[in-house]
Formats: C-alpha cells, sequence, structure tokens
C-alpha cells in the first residue's frame, strides 16, 4: 500500500487538486491541518478515502495511478477486518454482545463514516535557527479507534497514553516514543470510544514530532492511518450512561465544533499576547479538521 500511496503524492500538485478535500472528510488537502496544539500547520498532505457515497468523484483516476482505486479498497478492506477483532475485545471488556461494534462500523453501508488516509510528511532541512516544521502537532483522534501504519526507519510518532482529559492539548505531558518494525500496527484509542466507554478506556494523545534535535528523523515521511467511525445512524452510549445518548453524525458533528473552538481559542491567545495579527474566524470550508 506505501507503494502506491507514493504514487499518488508524487503526482503533479495540480492533478492531486481534481480530488480536493471537502468536510465530509475525504479528498486531498496540503498543509491545511492546523492542530489546535500548535496553532500551525503541519508540514504534510494527506489523501482521505472512505467507502462509501462520500467518495463520488473522489478518486484519484486509472490514468494517474493504474489501480488505484481496486487497490486502494482492498487494503481498506482488510484493515477493517482487523479492526473488527479489536472491536469484539472492546465489546466483551465493556460489556456488550460481541458483534455491538462491529454492527454500528459496518463499511458496506452506504453512509459508513470510516476513513483511511494516506499520510506525507514533506523532508525538513536540519536548521538550528528556530524554525519549527511541525508534522503532526499534538492531538487525539476523535473517532473510535484507529489503526496506523509506519514505515521502518521513518521515525518520530510519540504517544502519551491514559492522558488526563483536562491537560486536553497536551501541554507539558511526558512523550514516549514509538520504535518501530516493519510489519507492526499502532492501534490509538479515539475520544469516541473514550465517551462509549464512559471514559473507561483513555484516547492516545500523540503526535509526529517537530524534528529538531540530534537523532531526529528529518527525511521525508510515509504514513497510514485507518480512523474507525461508526456509521451517521449509530446510536451511542456507555453502558453506564455517563454521557447523553448522540448518534454517529452527531458525534462527529460535535467534534468538529469542539476542534474548531479550541483552534480559534488557540488563535485568540496567540492575538492577545503578540497584539499583532487579526485573529480571523476558522471555518470548516478554509482548514482541515481531519482526525
Ligand atoms: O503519521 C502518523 O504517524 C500519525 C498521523 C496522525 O496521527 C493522524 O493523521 O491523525
Ligand atoms: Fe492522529
Amino acid at each position: 500500500m506505501f507503494g502506491t500511496s507514493e504514487s499518488f503524492f508524487s503526482l503533479p500538485d495540480k492533478v492531486k487538486a481534481t480530488v480536493p478535500w471537502n468536510p465530509q472528510n475525504v479528498g486531498w488537502e496540503k498543509m491545511s491541518q492546523i492542530r489546535p496544539s500548535t496553532g500551525a500547520p503541519d508540514t504534510k498532505e494527506s489523501y482521505q478515502l472512505q467507502f462509501g457515497e462520500n467518495m463520488e468523484g473522489l478518486w484519484m483516476s486509472d490514468a494517474h495511478v493504474p489501480g488505484f482505486r481496486e487497490k486502494c479498497l482492498a487494503f481498506m478492506q482488510r484493515v477493517q477486518k482487523v479492526s473488527e477483532r479489536l472491536m469484539v475485545c472492546f465489546a466483551r471488556g465493556l460489556g456488550f454482545p460481541d458483534d455491538f461494534f462491529v454492527r454500528v462500523h459496518d463499511t458496506t453501508r452506504p453512509n459508513s463514516q470510516s476513513v483511511m488516509r494516506l499520510l506525507h510528511y514533506y523532508a525538513t532541512r536540519e536548521t538550528n535557527d528556530g524554525t519549527v516544521h511541525h508534522r503532526a502537532g499534538a492531538h487525539a483522534d476523535w473517532g473510535f479507534l484507529t489503526v496506523l501504519f509506519q514505515r521502518e526507519g521513518q521515525s518520530g510518532l510519540e504517544i502519551c497514553p491514559g492522558r488526563d482529559v483536562v491537560t486536553k492539548f497536551a501541554l507539558g505531558d511526558k512523550w514516549t516514543k514509538v520504535d518501530l518494525k516493519a510489519g507492526d500496527i499502532i492501534c490509538n484509542i479515539g475520544d469516541l470510544l473514550m465517551s462509549w466507554s464512559d471514559d473507561r478506556f483513555k484516547s492516545t494523545f500523540h503526535r509526529v514530532k517537530a524534528p529538531c534535535e540530534p537523532g531526529d528523523y528529518y527525511g521525508e515521511r510515509y504514513s497510514i492511518a485507518f480512523f474507525n467511525q461508526p456509521c451517521k445512524d449509530a446510536i451511542i452510549q456507555g453502558p453506564k450512561k455517563k454521557y447523553p445518548e448522540v448518534t454517529g453524525e452527531q458525534f462527529t458533528a460535535n467534534a468538529m465544533k469542539t476542534y474548531f473552538a479550541a483552534l480559534n481559542a488557540k488563535r485568540e491567545s496567540e492575538t492577545t499576547v503578540t497584539s499583532s495579527t487579526n485573529s480571523l474566524p476558522v471555518s470548516a470550508t478554509s482548514i482541515t479538521a481531519g482526525a
């Protein structure tokens, strides 16, 4: 799959721009994802793909990458199967029927919201001029469970598991490097599984570190994330009913709202400190929320 991903990202930007990102959380974006933890764009490009109706007109054509759609869907289906095995474990742990999470993450339904994201981080120069090239600023994924693939030797992923919800954007938290061998798969719990488990399973705070010290990896970096998200009509509530019931669609909308509010708050706090720039309101159409 990494070979197919490289073929896509090596296309000229004007070709990739024919499948642009939109707020259904699909399509290609470049340097447009701003994390509330950093307030700056990640130095990367990504292409988000789904199984269902949201992909209408957004698959890169065979003329540019032969067999692209077929190869991606075959890989997505394999990752879905791995995810389903994990979903059974989480369902058992929470006292739900074994197929509880599998049923609501049915990717054969047109209203499926699960996303595969191909990621490409640009190489950065080893400078000591204080410029920070954020790769993926600190965040927790807002979906159910993320299955993540990395390439051996392209390090940078760091985790801060079991975070306390109050330290939302990891200020002052301790980061642990994720050391990987070829074929390893990383599974990150997202905010949705956290609330669906009444906070029993904590979402995994993570980042791809901005390279800045000896030993950091400054080269081009490819990764693939598969975000399991429930179908739009899924009913979400933990066994102890700690939080009000919401649908899959409402959960996604709420996650976006929280994200943009955090981003605006970050922008306003920086404007107050520097008093130098106007803090323009950020809208869902001007930047990528991603995951
Ligand atoms: O590239 C990676 O290793 C992580 C990507 C990530 O965390 C995300 O896209 O949410
Ligand atoms: Fe992430």
